[in-house]
C-alpha cells in the first residue's frame, strides 16, 4: 500500500483484484480505496469501462488508445479530433506486450480517474479497468469465469474484445451478457449468473458490435514490438478505425452510468459493490446465482446506510461541527433526535434490494452508527465549553476555600480538631488540583486525571442537592459559607 500511496502521483494500472497462486482471486481493498475514496471522487456517479475477452488478443493494447483519448478530452480538455497522438509517441499505459505468453492477471485500474460533467449537470467519474484474459493455458475455468463475471458485474461498459472467428467459448461469454440462449451444450453456471444478473438489474441490454480492422504485422507479430511500440508502426485503417469507435465508447455523451437495480451509482458506493462481489468469488466453488443477488441486495443497503448517515453527518456538523459554538445539551440531543429522524426517513426512501425483512437488519445498523457518531459529536460539543473544561480546578478550588472558611470558624469557636480536619480536606483538595495540574500539562497517569475529573463532575452534578436538602439542616453560618462557594462555583466559572 505504501508503494502504491508513494507513486500514485504518476498515472499507472493499480492491481485491485489480485490473482494468487492457487487460482482464487483476492480484493485488494486498501489499493482501491486509495484510488477512490477521494473527496472530489466519492460522491460522482460512476462510469466503469472494461475491455474483457480471451487472452492475447489486444485488450490492454486497446485500453491505451482509450488513455489517450482521455487524457485528450478530459485531462486536457481539448477539442481536436486528432486525441490519438504523434505518430513517434511511444504507446504506454496499461501494460501490453507481444508474444504467446499471457501479460495481465486479475482486474487492474487506471489510478487516474477522469472527471466530467454529463449534459444533465450529472459529475462523473469515469473508471477504466483491465482484465486478465481468459482460456490461457493456465488458468482455471473457474477463473476465466470469476474474473469475467466480476467485471461484467462492476462495469457500465463492457467490451468484449475477439478477433478472428467467434467460437463457441465467445458465444458462452457473451450469453452472460445478452442472455443468449439456444444449444443446450453452454455452461449452465454461467447462463445462471447471467439470469441472475439481469434479475439484479446488473445488466443492461445494449449491445454494440465493432469491427475493427488488422492493426497491421508489425503490431501483431513481432514480439518485440511491446511498450515503445510507436503509432507510426500501426496500419492507417486500424488507426482510422480507432478514430470512430473511441469516442463512441468515451465521448462524453456517449459515457454510460454504472446502473444497479436501476439506481446510478455512486463511486464510493461502487467500492461497496465491488467488496460484496469479491466475498461471493472468494470460496473454492463458483457462487450460487443466489449468493449474487444477496451480495447485490447487501452492498445495496449498506450503501443506503452510507447515504443516511452521510446526511446525518453533514446536518449534524451544521448544527454542531467544528467552527460551531457550544450548544447546550438538552439543544444538541433535541436536534439530535430532529437530524436522526431525516437520516432514517432518507434511508428509508432509498429504493433497496432484499425485502424489509432484510432491510430491516441494516435500519438496525444504521441507528446503531448513529448514535455512535451522536456520542463523537456530544463530546466534541462539550470540549467547546471552556466553562465545563475549567470545571475540575473550579470545583477543587471552591471545595479548598470552602474548607479554609469553614475551619476557620471552626478554630473560632475553639473545635480545633474539626478544623483541623477541615485544614486535612484543602490539603487534599490542593493537592488534588496539583496532580490534576500534572496530568493536563504532562499527558502522564491519564487515568487519574480522568478519576479526577469524574469526581468533579459528580460534586458539580450533585451541587443542587446540597443545595435543596442539606441547606435545611444546616447552621445560617454554613448555609451562607456553602451559598457562597456555589456562587464561587457557578459565577467565576
Ligand atoms: N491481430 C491483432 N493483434 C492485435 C490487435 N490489437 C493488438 N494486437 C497485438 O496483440 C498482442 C497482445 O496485446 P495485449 O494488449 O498485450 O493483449 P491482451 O489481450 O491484453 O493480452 P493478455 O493481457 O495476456 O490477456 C500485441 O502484440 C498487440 O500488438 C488486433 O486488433 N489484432
Ligand atoms: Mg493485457
Amino acid at each position: 500500500l505504501s508503494e502504491i500511496g508513494d507513486t500514485l502521483s504518476t498515472p499507472q494500472a493499480v492491481p485491485i483484484i489480485l490473482a494468487n497462486n492457487d487460482h482464487s482471486f483476492k480484493l485488494d481493498e486498501e489499493a482501491l480505496k486509495k484510488v477512490l475514496l477521494k473527496d472530489e471522487l466519492k460522491d460522482r456517479y460512476v462510469v466503469v469501462v472494461s475491455v474483457a475477452g480471451a487472452f492475447r488478443h489486444g485488450k490492454s493494447f486497446l485500453l491505451d488508445f482509450f488513455l489517450r483519448y482521455m487524457n485528450s478530452k478530459y485531462v486536457q480538455k481539448q477539442n481536436i479530433s486528432d486525441w490519438i497522438g504523434s505518430e513517434d509517441a511511444p504507446l504506454t499505459g496499461f501494460s501490453w506486450k507481444g508474444g504467446s505468453e499471457r501479460d495481465t492477471t486479475g482486474i487492474l485500474m487506471w489510478s487516474e480517474v477522469f472527471l466530467t460533467e454529463l449534459a444533465t449537470g450529472e459529475k462523473v467519474a469515469i473508471i477504466l479497468l483491465d482484465t486478465q484474459g481468459t482460456w490461457d493455458s493456465k488458468s482455471t475455468v473457474k477463473e476465466c469465469a470469476t474474473i469475467f463475471a466480476l467485471s461484467t458485474m462492476i462495469s457500465s461498459v463492457q467490451i468484449y474484445n475477439l478477433s478472428t472467428n467467434i467460437q463457441e467459448d465467445d458465444l458462452q461469454h457473451l450469453q452472460i451478457l445478452t442472455k443468449w440462449s439456444g444449444g443446450q451444450r453452454q455452461s449452465s453456471i454461467l447462463s445462471c449468473i447471467a439470469q441472475e444478473a439481469h434479475h439484479c438489474g446488473l445488466l443492461s441490454s445494449e449491445i454494440a458490435c465493432f469491427l475493427m480492422p488488422h492493426p497491421g504485422n508489425k503490431v501483431a507479430t513481432s514480439p518485440t514490438f511491446d511498450g515503445a511500440g510507436r503509432l507510426s508502426e500501426i496500419d492507417q485503417e486500424f488507426k482510422d478505425n480507432l478514430r470512430i469507435l473511441v469516442p463512441m465508447l468515451l465521448a462524453p455523451e456517449n459515457l454510460v452510468l454504472k446502473k444497479i437495480n436501476g439506481e446510478k451509482v455512486k463511486v464510493r458506493d461502487f467500492v461497496q459493490y465491488c467488496k460484496s462481489y469479491m466475498q461471493i468469488y472468494e470460496g473454492n466453488e463458483l457462487p450460487e446465482p443466489k449468493s449474487m443477488l444477496v451480495a447485490t441486495a447487501e452492498a445495496n443497503n449498506l450503501a443506503a446506510v452510507a447515504d443516511a448517515k452521510d446526511v446525518y453527518i453533514q446536518l449534524m456538523e451544521d448544527v454542531c461541527g467544528g467552527a460551531k459554538p457550544y450548544l447546550k445539551t438538552e439543544a444538541i440531543e433535541t436536534e439530535h433526535r430532529k437530524v436522526k429522524d431525516k437520516a432514517i426517513e432518507q434511508f428509508n426512501k432509498k429504493k433497496k434490494m432484499g425485502g424489509d425483512e432484510f432491510s430491516a437488519m441494516y435500519k438496525d445498523q444504521l441507528e446503531k452508527d448513529i448514535e455512535e457518531t451522536f456520542l463523537q459529536f456530544k463530546s466534541h460539543n462539550e470540549s467547546k465549553n471552556i466553562f465545563k473544561s475549567a470545571r475540575t480546578p473550579a470545583v477543587f478550588f471552591a471545595l479548598a476555600v470552602f474548607f479554609y472558611v469553614t475551619s476557620g470558624l471552626f478554630g473560632l469557636f475553639g473545635l480545633y480538631s474539626l478544623a483541623n480536619l477541615c485544614n486535612l480536606g484543602m490539603a487534599v483538595a490542593f493537592i488534588t488540583l496539583m496532580v490534576w495540574s500534572y496530568v493536563r500539562y504532562s499527558g502522564e497517569l491519564r487515568e487519574v486525571g480522568v478519576a479526577i475529573d469524574e469526581t468533579a463532575n459528580f460534586i458539580w452534578e450533585n451541587r443542587s442537592y446540597f443545595k435543596k436538602r442539606k441547606l435545611r439542616k444546616q447552621s445560617m453560618y454554613q448555609k451562607i459559607i456553602i451559598n457562597l462557594c456555589m456562587r464561587l462555583c457557578e459565577n467565576t466559572f
